[in-house]
């Protein structure tokens, strides 16, 4: 059989799946220029990209061109794209995204302990910053801590960081471990907090001082999956996502320098509700009161971890 007979059968989406919100309202907030959304993703076109054999879900096809449309749509003039679990590491989606945008997009990677050095250098060219290492077993396999310390030690001479994402619970168990990584620590949606316990309680309160006490920055994103309160009435009466607000006010407050915004588009693995994500960026004034904290939160600090030295 010749090569172009072959035709690859999409796999069928993983039951329940929710697509991305497709004609999200224009954000009453504006963002300021030169805003970062600093935690998005691609996933395929699956034609053009096919999603890994070890994923552990199947999504809607999201790329690059619906991406750039979401982002003109909310105002936003950067991006920071994180590979997905579902291309597990076969980062060619997301760089070849981040390639599109022209200098205007980062990637984060996910790499094997036995990546090279000329694969690192190739990833870097790309615009890769930093590798994703992800705790939820609902996501990956877990892998070892030495193999994650083996990628550590490779990425830290690049310059470029590691991006965490597990559930609050698990912080206990895991922060020695991240207290020992060789490289800034960016920390996926303010470290999973259960919103329904309070804000001061010790929960938050360890994953604060976890923060205070490293080189680490928190992403305030994914109001939407952290929420038990969910989203607005039909009636539009109720703000959305009212319960996570006091958590992501708080690190904006504590840690003015150190938070980033994004907005997780398109949203992986929701099944309750999917966001506008015009709500998302109505989320930030609410979190970031004052214009100054804005201007951190959406531009400076982004911008300082991303593109060193370039202004907005
Ligand atoms: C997120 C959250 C999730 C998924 C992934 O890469 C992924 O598959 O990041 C999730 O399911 O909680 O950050 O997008």
């Amino acid at each position: 059989m010749r090569l172009q007979e072959i035709s690859v059968v999409p796999s069928p989406k993983t039951p329940g799946w929710l697509d991305w919100y497709k004609d999200p309202s224009v954000p009453v907030f504006r963002l300021p220029a030169g805003a970062v959304d600093a935690h998005c993703h691609v996933f395929g076109p699956q034609a053009a990209f096919p999603f890994a054999p070890e994923r552990k879900y199947t999504p809607c096809d999201a790329g690059k061109t619906e991406l750039a449309s979401l982002h003109d749509r909310l105002g936003v003039s950067r991006a920071v794209i994180v590979q997905a679990t579902c291309h597990g590491a076969d980062n060619t989606a997301m760089t070849d995204a981040v390639r599109a945008a022209g200098g205007r997009a980062r990637g984060i990677a996910t790499v094997r302990p036995d990546v090279t050095d000329a694969e690192l250098r190739e990833l870097d060219a790309a615009g890769v910053r930093g590798v994703r290492f992800n705790f939820l077993r609902r996501l990956v396999d877990t892998s070892p801590k030495e193999d994650l310390t083996a990628i550590a030690e490779k990425i830290a001479p690049l310059g470029w960081h590691i991006v965490l994402y597990f559930e609050s619970a698990d912080l206990p168990e895991l922060e020695g471990f991240f207290g020992s990584l060789p490289t800034p620590l960016v920390i996926d949606h303010m470290g999973r907090p259960d919103v329904t316990l309070p804000v001061g309680g010790p929960q938050f309160s360890r994953f604060l001082g976890f923060v205070d006490s490293h080189d680490v920055w928190v992403k305030v994103t994914c109001p939407e999956r952290l929420s038990v309160s969910g989203p607005p009435a039909l009636d539009g009466e109720q703000y959305a996502y009212t319960d996570v607000v006091p958590f992501g006010r708080r690190v904006v407050e504590e840690f003015p320098d150190r938070v980033l915004w994004g907005t997780d588009w398109p949203h992986p693995n929701l099944t309750g509700h999917m966001p506008d994500d015009g709500l998302l960026v109505d989320h930030v004034p609410r979190i970031a009161v004052t214009a100054e904290q804005q201007r951190r939160l959406l531009v400076d600090n982004p911008m300082s971890l991303y593109w060193p030295g370039e202004g907005a």
